[in-house]
């Protein structure tokens, strides 16, 4: 992806781009920890989504009327943002999807069910959502196939030499994540995919925590499939992407039939619509794909590597200020970690944490963060989770600190 921006990282400006971020909580200023829940709106893809329902809006690909002409080439364009965003090499191989968990089910009914049989194995780490956990259980207990699961340190990092131990011949699909949504740990996806490739299984890339952190590059990392959400990456809900290798996705028969992935019906039979048609049956999310591009574009204006710059030091921010709340413990300190802050207080539950510091109009996730056996592995029911975005500041970090300065108060 070609960044465009060369100027200074201006904080202050990028979040008078974020309407909601003026917003008052309970009188407060919101300080939005939340942003691997579901990151806030700049006001550059409200007015794109805006300007699709007010201006330009009927259904793509399907009318030979100005309108719908004009709105199939703002979708086509949009893909073609998300491609060059990712580096993939065609505009076919994007797929727009409702999001990750959409994405994530059709490669693995899609591909899943043509390639899998008794005996192969499925490999997932102990710190996937359940979005990667939960589509290959329903595939192993459809084809008879075996999940294993590659462990995670105490440190939350994870370990290659685990990983090359774990993986054999019959391990036909590896699904890991590019980034935990609990520990921020950043997998090395690249040696991965060389060490998965090398046995002859396929790699899926659950990049719903990766692609808003860092610069992503699908052919560099040579992942097969790459699936990622707008709404975490500043971009509107109900719209996701399924990044796949041409080859794989030719060869996969379609997840969903309907209208729009179709070349011909009779009764007797039906065949397919090109890539990426053959994925997209029904009337898709348009303008949640064009408001995508839009989140694409302010992304691409600002830059993914100084936006990794500036995580960076949010983080580290974050980790010396939390090391400093008497009874905090972090869960997941990996080496290189992105801004993803899970912790727990020996003195109140991560519920009660998150309640008191909404008080101060500071929103944190607290619970199990939709990765239930990774809260087994560190025996916790829930953690509280501060995730740090392109718009928040070391003085958010602050105020959360002094807030669970209070939790410590109350429950001491
Ligand atoms: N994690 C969180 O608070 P959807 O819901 O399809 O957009 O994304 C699912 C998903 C898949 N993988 C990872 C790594 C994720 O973090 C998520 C969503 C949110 O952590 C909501 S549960």
């Amino acid at each position: 992806m070609n960044d465009m921006s060369t100027l200074p990282y201006d904080v202050e400006a990028i979040r008078a781009d974020f309407p909601i971020l003026s917003e008052l909580v309970r009188g407060k200023r919101l300080v939005y920890l939340d942003s691997a829940g579901s990151a806030q709106k700049p006001r550059q893809v409200i007015e794109a989504v805006d300007r699709v329902y007010g201006t330009e809006y009927a259904n793509v690909h399907r009318g030979l009327h100005f309108m719908s002409e004009q709105t199939s080439a703002r979708y086509e364009e949009a893909r073609e943002k998300v491609r060059a965003f990712i580096n993939a090499e065609h505009e076919h191989e994007v797929i727009f999807t409702k999001g990750t968990t959409e994405a994530i089910n059709l490669v693995a009914s899609a591909y899943g069910d043509a390639n899998l049989g008794p005996g192969d194995e499925i490999l997932v780490t102990h710190a996937e959502h359940h979005s990667n956990i939960v589509p290959w259980q329903l595939l192993r207990d459809r084809c008879g196939a075996t999940l294993k699961v590659v462990p995670v340190d105490d440190d939350g990092s994870f370990k290659l030499s685990d990983f090359d131990e774990m993986i054999t011949e019959r391990t036909k699909i590896v699904a890991f994540c590019h980034v935990s949504n609990v520990l921020g740990t950043v997998l090395p996806v690249k040696e991965i995919a060389r060490i998965a490739h090398e046995r002859g299984g396929v790699v899926v890339i659950d990049g719903a925590q990766g692609v808003v952190h860092m610069p992503v590059d699908v052919q560099d990392l040579d992942v097969d499939f790459y699936v990622f959400s707008g709404h975490k990456l500043y971009g509107p809900s109900g719209i996701g992407v399924l990044y796949g290798k041409e080859a794989l996705l030719e060869a996969m028969p379609p997840y969903q039939g309907g209208g729009g992935m179709i070349n011909t019906v009779t009764f007797e039979k039906t065949t397919w619509a090109d890539l990426p048609d053959k994925f997209e049956a029904g009337t898709p999310p348009i303008a949640q794909a064009i408001g995508l591009g839009a989140a694409i574009d302010y992304l691409k204006g600002i830059g993914m590597a100084a936006i990794a710059e500036h995580e960076r030091g949010l983080l580290n921010h974050a980790t010396q200020r939390l090391s400093a709340v008497e009874g905090l413990n972090f869960v997941g300190t990996a080496a290189g970690k992105a801004s993803v802050v899970s912790f727990t207080m020996d003195c109140a539950h991560p519920h009660d944490i998150s309640t008191i510091i909404d008080q101060n109009g500071v929103a944190v996730r607290a619970g199990h963060h939709c990765a239930q056996p990774l809260m087994d592995r560190f025996d916790l029911p829930s953690t509280a989770r501060a995730s740090l975005g392109l718009y928040n500041t070391n003085e958010d970090i602050d105020i959360l600190a002094e807030s669970l300065e209070k939790v410590r108060e109350i429950f001491r």
